[in-house]
C-alpha cells in the first residue's frame, strides 16, 4: 500500500557519555554497516540517512563527586539531537534515531514534543530508566531519562525543550526485569504501566502488545514513539549491551512485538540504543536492530 510508505530520515547519535562502558558511540555505525538503509529502502520507503549529531567524543570524562556523570557532555548532545528530531518533524519525516546510549532518548523525547502534546511512549528494556540522581545507585543518565521526560530530575536535563515530555500515564515499558527501588517506588506513585518479564511469561506477548496498544489508545494519544533498548532481548539475541540481564525477551517475541506495531499504523517515531560493538560477537547485535527495524517498518515472511 503506496500510502503506508514514509519518508524516513537516520539520525545517528555517536554518544556515550550516558554510561561507563566505552564503545556503545560506535553503535550508529555498526547499524548502518549492517545495512539499515537498504533494509528499509526495500520496503517501499524513501530513507535519507542524515548523519551523525556531532559529539565531542573526546571530551574529558567525570568518574566521580557527582551522580550525574557527564552531565555536561549529556546535556550538549540532547540539545543538539532535540533541535535535529524536531526540525525532521517538522519536515513531514520520520525520524529514525540510533544510539548511542539510552541517554539520547531526552534529546528525542525534547524534539518530539515540540510537535505532539499527548505523545504515546513505548519503553523496550530491560530497566524502567526511572532513576534520578537522587535514587541512581550508578550515576549513569542512561538510567534517568524516562524519569527526565517525565519532568524529574537535574534542570539542566529537564530543561531541554520547554515542560515535562510525556504523561507517565502515556508511558508503557515492556521487557523490564532489572528495576531499581526508587524506580519502583515511582512506578507505583505514578501508575507507570509496566509489562515486567512476569506478565509476558504469563500472558505472552501477543496480549501484552495487544494490551499495550489499546491503552495509549484509549488515552488518546497523537503519536506513539517507541525507544527501544536492545538489552530488552536477552543477552543470547543481543550480546553487544553494556547492561545485559539474563531472562530477557526472545528474537520471535521482538520481532512480533515489531510486526504488531507496524500493524497499528500508530508509530511515528523510533529510537534503537545501546548497541555496542566492542562488546558483540561479530556485529550479531546490530543485525538484530536492522531485523527490527525492517518488522517495525513493515517486513514479512511472505
Ligand atoms: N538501573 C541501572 C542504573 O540506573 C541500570 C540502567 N542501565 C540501562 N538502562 N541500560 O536501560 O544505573
Ligand atoms: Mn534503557
Ligand atoms: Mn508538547
Ligand atoms: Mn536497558
Amino acid at each position: 500500500n503506496m500510502n503506508s510508505h514514509k519518508e524516513i530520515s537516520i539520525i545517528g547519535v555517536p554518544a556515550d557519555f550516558g554510561q561507563s562502558r566505552r564503545g556503545v558511540d560506535m553503535g550508529p555505525s555498526a547499524i548502518r554497516y549492517a545495512g539499515v538503509v537498504e533494509r528499509i529502502e526495500a520496503l517501499g520507503h524513501i530513507v535519507r540517512d542524515e548523519g551523525d549529531i556531532p559529539v565531542d567524543i573526546d571530551a574529558p570524562r567525570e568518574v566521580s563527586g557527582t551522580n550525574l556523570k557527564n552531565l555536561k557532555a549529556v546535556t550538549e548532545g540532547n540539545r543538539k539531537l532535540a533541535g535535529k528530531v524536531s526540525e525532521t518533524v517538522s519536515d513531514g519525516r520520520f525520524p529514525l534515531v540510533l544510539g548511542g546510549d539510552h541517554s539520547i532518548a531526552i534529546g528525542t523525547l525534547a524534539g518530539l514534543n515540540e510537535h505532539y502534546s499527548n505523545l504515546g511512549v513505548i519503553w523496550y528494556d530491560a530497566h524502567t530508566d526511572l532513576n534520578t540522581a537522587e535514587t541512581s545507585p550508578s550515576g549513569n543518565i542512561h538510567g534517568m531519562p524516562l524519569a527526565v521526560a517525565m519532568g524529574l530530575g537535574h534542570g539542566d536535563l529537564t530543561s531541554i525543550g520547554s515542560g515535562p515530555k510525556v504523561k507517565p500515564e502515556n508511558i508503557v515499558v515492556i521487557g523490564a526485569r532489572s528495576i531499581d527501588p526508587g524506580e519502583r517506588e515511582l512506578v507505583k506513585e505514578k501508575g507507570i504501566r509496566v509489562y515486567t518479564m512476569h506478565e509476558i511469561d504469563r500472558d505472552g506477548m501477543t496480549a501484552i502488545m495487544e494490551d499495550a496498544i489499546s491503552y495509549l489508545e484509549e488515552r488518546g494519544v497523537d503519536g506513539v514513539h517507541l525507544s527501544l533498548d536492545l538489552d530488552g532481548l536477552d543477552p543470547l539475541y543481543t550480546p553487544g549491551v553494556g547492561t545485559p540481564v539474563q531472562g530477557g525477551l526472545s528474537y520471535r517475541e521482538s520481532h512480533l512485538a515489531m510486526e504488531m506495531l507496524h500493524s497499528t499504523g500508530r508509530v511515528t517515531s523510533a529510537e534503537f540504543v545501546e548497541v555496542n560493538p566492542i562488546l558483540d560477537e561479530r556485529n550479531k547485535t546490530a543485525d538484530v536492530a536492522v531485523g527490527l527495524m525492517g518488522s517495525l517498518f513493515g517486513e514479512t515472511l511472505i
